[in-house]
């Protein structure tokens, strides 16, 4: 069982104004001399960032875990913050941090430098420890304040947060790299996550490349429309759009502290202690990661090696430190990469290290910043070399550690920190050959041009800091709409999961002993597969008679909604009279039975008038236009509506066609345009699934109605349906249904079930 401890339960509620969510709280626990156990704080650089603009708000808290498994310490005050220990069980570790964040989302979101491992149970504790994190979150802070969430770990939790507390403004950022849709794509449960995300109004990457990339995942994956970086995310049900901004935010050091260091006689004194313990080379190389692929150390080492083999480097010389953190030992393939990187070492230092004196200084421990900045000003050239990596502290500790302008920067064009620090020595860490050549360059540079670039380096390091860079997230986040002026979206549900089927059989026994009844369902996705082809669509024949029978039972009346023209719906269902079919997205209605009201339907607004046939006529000109530049997507025309189809465009054309589509749509302020999946419709009469199936509860006098819908546009009955009402969403996405089922196979079984339990009634 996961420790279900609630941070939050100790402290007033609601009391921060500014709560910072990481999956690690910026603390470790120190063994004290008579066995017991203490916390102390351990300032990194998101630590020091935060520092300064909690200092300007009256309150300021940390939500995260720290550090071991099971019970945490109560909620206790450091420097200045409340933090608040989230419980994380030893399986919960296994799954949700070493499984789904480092074994999943890491490689993945690094490029797949090593395979990404996909288990559901891992996925299951990401949900659930998500959940944990954003309930802690939403509990301390105060009404109107700011929620920050960090990193990959917990990119559910903004959504989960906006679900509990549409009051406050949340904010995310992701520190490492976000990968290019291609890749993206590939991640199961790719859609929960970009949804997640979504939950923020800022989302803030280190790149640009980034933010691209996550923009392009979302206009493909999920459909929606994105102008520049701005996402508009759908309300559902009557709820307005929400607008959610990405953007490139680089972060950075506490240049300040650094520089104070690296003017402290004792740490440059310490450095020149470090040359003599080497054996005063002529040049200290240095390389400082945290043991981990996406560094390019078995790189930098190969390179490093053939340079000695081939002896363009003297190890008499030359000496090579290469500080190899620990970390996540227990994930496959970091226990692999340690072996491989410790074994090459032993080679190197085997074949060519003079006695007393190695040719690479390995180093698998921490070191303190004093210790890390005298390496800084030792080494004449540090080697950043990664295969990917979201910024790259190093290189930027480096150049602050240099006040003395010398020291060469080697810095691979994969890391973050290649788009801001251009004058370092730029390389392709895959190409050794290159890498080589880098280093060479990089030890053989004169000093007047070391000062040159470094001075350059330098300027942009400087002059952004990181409590520039959390200033100027948290600024962005100011500017976003302020959240009391939204609506909340009734969502009720989000994720994918199924409901219990218990629930959903008790939902439908309560539901059936309602004395009238409406049911309705949705044609396409709930009862018939989706298929390319529109034509070719199969409905589920079982389900189609269910409902033929349901319509000839007393009480029970019976309609089929769809986005399909009526004519056409009524084509691929052939129902009996006694259903009603409603098409167009409700603004045709098909033949009523005699015994529904007919007069309570209100026709008039559907309408068509001459200025509505020409609008229509214009748009299916310009929506032809459209499908013309993309092959495979084509344009079905409705009494009513025009639609862009675009299920079967190659390649990227889906999304391209989509948004030459949307971008038409603002043109067009009295046109409801609708995107779907794989769908962008264009309708000329203002109407709604929602209106239509009120309209038909009306006509039928019903008690309570049942509502089976896939797509967003059901979402708008959906959004009407309460009390004694049953919403059935069929498929993943948020939903404004109370219960969801996964597919058309499990609507027959609804459909069934209802049957039956009605059937015993007459
Ligand atoms: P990391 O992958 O951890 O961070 P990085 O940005 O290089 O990578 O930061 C490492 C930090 O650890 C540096 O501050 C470094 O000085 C310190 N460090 C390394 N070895 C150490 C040792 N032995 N002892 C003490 N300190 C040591 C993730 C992303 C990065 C992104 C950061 C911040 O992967 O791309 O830059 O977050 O957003």
């Amino acid at each position: 069982m996961p420790p279900e401890a609630d941070p939050a339960e100790h402290a007033p509620q609601h009391q921060h104004q500014l709560v910072v969510v990481a999956n690690r709280l910026p603390v470790d626990s120190r063994t004290l001399p008579d066995g017991g156990n203490e916390w102390v704080t351990s300032p990194g650089g998101l630590v020091t960032a935060m520092e300064s603009v909690m200092r300007n708000v009256a309150s300021g808290a940390w939500v995260g875990w720290a550090g071991s498994p099971g019970t945490p310490p109560d909620p206790f005050e450091a420097d200045g913050m409340s933090l608040y220990p989230v419980a994380l069980s030893a399986e919960e570790i296994r799954r949700y941090y070493e499984g789904y964040s480092n074994a999943t989302l890491w490689p993945l979101y690094h490029d797949v430098i090593v395979d990404p491992e996909f288990h559901r149970a891992w996925w299951d504790s990401y949900l659930a420890v998500n959940r944990r994190f954003g309930r802690a979150a939403a509990a301390v802070t105060a009404p109107g304040g700011t929620i920050w969430v960090h990193d990959y770990q917990l990119q559910l939790v903004p959504r989960m947060i906006r679900d509990e507390r549409s009051d406050v403004r949340i904010g995310f950022f992701n520190h490492i790299p976000f990968p290019a849709v291609e890749l993206f794509s590939q991640l199961p449960k790719r859609n929960s996550i970009l949804r997640g995300l979504l939950g923020a109004d800022v989302v803030g990457f280190q790149r640009e490349s980034d933010a691209l990339n996550f923009v392009a995942a979302v206009r493909k994956l999920l459909g929606y429309h994105v102008d520049g970086m701005t996402i508009s995310v759908p309300g559902l049900g009557a709820a307005p759009m929400r607008e959610v901004r990405a953007q490139t935010f680089p972060i950075s050091i506490d240049t300040t502290a650094v520089s104070a260091l690296s003017e402290d006689p004792q740490i440059l004194e310490r450095a020149a202690q470090l040359r003599r313990d080497l054996g005063n080379p002529d040049k200290i190389v240095l390389g400082v990661d945290r043991l981990d692929y996406t560094k390019g150390i078995r790189h930098r080492l190969k390179a490093w090696g053939e340079l000695l083999d081939d002896g363009s480097i003297d190890p008499h010389d030359t000496v090579m430190i290469q500080v190899a953190t620990p970390s996540r030992e227990r994930v496959e393939a970091y226990k692999q990469l340690r072996d491989e990187v410790e074994l090459t070492v032993g080679r190197i230092n085997g074949e060519h290290a003079p006695i007393g004196r190695p040719a690479v200084s390995y180093q698998h421990h921490s070191f303190d910043r004093r210790d890390m900045t005298a390496m800084y000003m030792a080494a004449d050239v540090v080697l950043v070399t990664a295969l990917r990596d979201g910024m790259n502290l190093v290189a930027k500790e480096y150049v602050a550690s240099r006040p003395d302008l010398q020291g060469v920067l080697v810095l691979s064009e994969f890391a973050g920190a290649a788009d801001e620090l251009r004058a370092a020595v730029m390389v392709n860490p895959h190409d050794i050959d290159e890498l080589k050549a880098a280093i060479l360059r990089a030890l053989a540079m004169p000093p007047e041009e070391q000062e040159e670039a470094m001075r350059s380096l330098r300027h942009q390091v400087l002059e952004h800091d990181v409590q520039a860079w959390a200033r100027s997230f948290l600024d962005r986040l100011e500017e976003s709409d302020r959240p009391e002026e939204r609506a909340t979206p009734p969502a009720r549900l989000t994720g994918d999961a199924p409901s219990d089927p218990e629930e959903l059989d008790a939902a439908l026994r309560a539901f059936a002993d309602v004395p009238r009844l409406l049911i309705a369902s949705d044609f396409d996705g709930v009862l018939a597969p989706i298929v390319a082809d529109r034509d070719a669509v199969q409905p589920d024949d079982a389900s189609l008679s269910a409902l033929r029978d349901l319509s000839e039972l007393p009480g029970v009346a019976v309609a089929l909604v769809s986005g399909r023209a009526l004519a056409d719906l009524d084509a691929h269902t052939r129902m009996p009279s006694s259903v009603v079919l409603v098409g167009s997205h409700g603004a045709e209605v098909g033949a009523l039975p005699p015994w529904m009201q007919a007069e309570v339907l209100d026709k008039s607004a559907l309408v068509m008038s001459r200025e509505k046939e020409e609008l229509l006529a214009s748009i299916t000109t310009n929506l032809r236009r459209i499908a013309r530049a993309h092959p495979g997507t084509e344009v079905e025309t409705k009494p009513t509506a025009a639609v862009l189809h675009t299920r079967s465009a190659k390649g990227r054309g889906a999304i391209n066609a989509t948004e030459s589509a949307l971008e038409y749509a603002v043109t067009l302020p009295d046109v409801t345009v609708t995107p779907g999946k794989e769908v962008v419709e264009f309708a000329v009469i203002h109407t709604s699934k929602g209106v239509a199936v009120e309209a038909l509860a009306r006509a039928s006098a019903a008690d309570a109605w049942l509502y089976l819908g896939d797509d967003v546009t059901d979402e708008s009955v959906f959004a009407l349906l309460g009390g004694p009402d049953v919403g059935i969403k069929v498929g993943e996405g948020d939903t404004a249904a109370a219960l969801r089922i996964d597919g058309p196979g499990a609507v027959r079984g609804v459909l069934e079930r209802l049957l039956a339990l009605r059937g015993e009634q007459s």
